[in-house]
């Protein structure tokens, strides 16, 4: 039977967590059980939640601090049976974790759908392999920059900064996810000189970049503003989707004529992930329902750069994104925020082949500006899949030593 897991960690008052479960599976399903009389149970079996385990676990350090009373950990896996909800990620978030997100320290630290209820949602629909086929690099983490400083700067700068990130070797550019429509640059604008650029730098260079203009309005214009964008050149789309909503981003996703990468950037999830108590694990949020809506390429902080995430976190987004699945395809994992290029060692061996390597200052703050940073970037990337050590590779490459005179790499 069709149907949903998730696990929960709670924190509980009572000591009992078998009640607690039981709890929370009927509460969410049924109401009751034990005393309905045998007609109705036969009816109801099929909605009825299930237990299906409960792990007492030692308390963390952080609960022992935060809570004034004793209380008892677990984890508490519970199945929901999908003929309770219409196949979509509102329904799946309102039954899991609706009415109960509210009620206490509860987390959900993890979801698992039976391929049947997987099966019903699109998945990226260009994904790491259709990627790969546009930009015809299939042997290497990608590289991506991001415009930095365009807020009350016109076009021009927009092409300028554009020219020299696309023909430093970058294979994607995103806005900052902070550019929205404005007169200085505006969406439609941005698409046209984009397309232009990228064409002008693939004739000079060889090389393909995507270019992911940010997608933003009100919701319901979106498909419109997305599907003008297609028609206009955009070759990809930047969606800021925890500010809107999974269902949004699923919505655009599985319009054929929105034929494009969409990029999911994770601003306004901190909100919903970082508090070891409430909310959502990243694994669940960045990593399965985005790829679950359609997400192509998800951006989250790498553990190295200035806005950290925990390293089991990152591992578990990218496992998320990138593991077999017979209904989805795969979505590429884009540790960001601080990287440099001193970076790419540690970056490379986490995340693998199958990733992208993206930086905003790191590569613009470059000293020979943004076409030599990314070609920084590109010789530690070259170099790290030789097998060499940064510093030998630089010996050779001037870009590449002089942004690790500047910006260092971990020992
Ligand atoms: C986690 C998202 C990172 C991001 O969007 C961004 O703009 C990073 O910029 P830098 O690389 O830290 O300058």
């Amino acid at each position: 039977m069709s149907h949903i897991t998730a696990t929960y960690l709670v924190h509980d008052k009572k000591g009992d967590l078998e009640k607690k479960g039981e709890a929370i599976a009927l509460g969410l399903t049924i109401g009751s059980w034990t005393h309905l009389p045998s007609l109705e149970k036969k009816q109801l079996e099929k909605h009825k939640g299930e237990v299906v385990s409960v792990e007492a676990i030692p308390q963390s350090e952080e609960a022992v601090r935060f809570f004034p009373e004793t209380r008892t950990t677990g984890l508490l896996k519970i199945k929901y049976p999908a003929a309770n909800f219409s196949a979509d990620i509102p329904a799946i978030l309102t039954t899991i974790f609706g009415k109960l997100s509210l009620d206490g320290e509860v987390k959900l630290v993890d979801v698992e759908l039976s391929e049947e209820l997987e099966a019903k949602f699109p998945g990226p629909k260009v994904g790491i392999n259709g990627i790969r086929e546009t930009l015809g690099v299939h042997d290497r983490p990608l590289l991506m920059s991001i415009f930095k400083g365009m807020i009350g700067k016109g076009i021009d700068e927009f092409e300028t900064q554009l020219r020299g990130q696309t023909r430093g070797g970058v294979d994607l550019v995103k806005d900052d996810e902070i550019l929205f429509d404005n007169p200085l640059t505006p969406f439609d604008e941005r698409v046209r000189v984009g397309a232009s650029v990228v064409r002008e730098s693939y004739e000079a260079t060889g090389e393909k970049t995507l270019y992911a203009v940010n997608l933003s309005g009100r919701t319901f214009e979106l498909k419109e503003k997305a599907k003008r964008a297609v028609d206009a050149g955009a070759s990809a789309l930047l969606f800021n989707v925890f500010a809107y909503g999974l269902d949004v981003l699923q919505s655009l996703a599985e319009d054929p004529e929105i034929s494009v990468p969409i990029m999911a950037h994770p601003a306004v999830s901190g909100a919903l992930t970082a508090s070891p108590f409430y909310g959502f694990s990243n694994e669940v949020l960045l990593g399965k329902f985005l790829r679950l809506a359609g997400a192509d390429l998800v951006l989250f902080p790498s553990p190295y750069g200035s806005v950290a995430m925990k390293k089991e976190d990152t591992l578990a987004i990218k496992h998320a994104l990138t593991k077999e699945s017979n209904a989805l395809k795969t979505a590429f994992p884009v540790p960001s925020a601080g990287i440099h290029p001193g970076l790419t060692p540690l970056l490379a061996n986490d995340f693998g082949v199958d990733s992208v390597i993206n930086a905003g200052g790191g590569i613009h703050g470059h000293p020979g500006g943004a076409e030599a940073g990314a070609r920084a970037f590109r010789q530690a990337i070259d170099g790290v899949l030789r097998g060499e050590s940064l510093s030998e590779t630089a010996k050779e490459k001037r870009e590449l030593e002089t942004a690790l005179d500047l910006w260092g790499q971990p020992q």
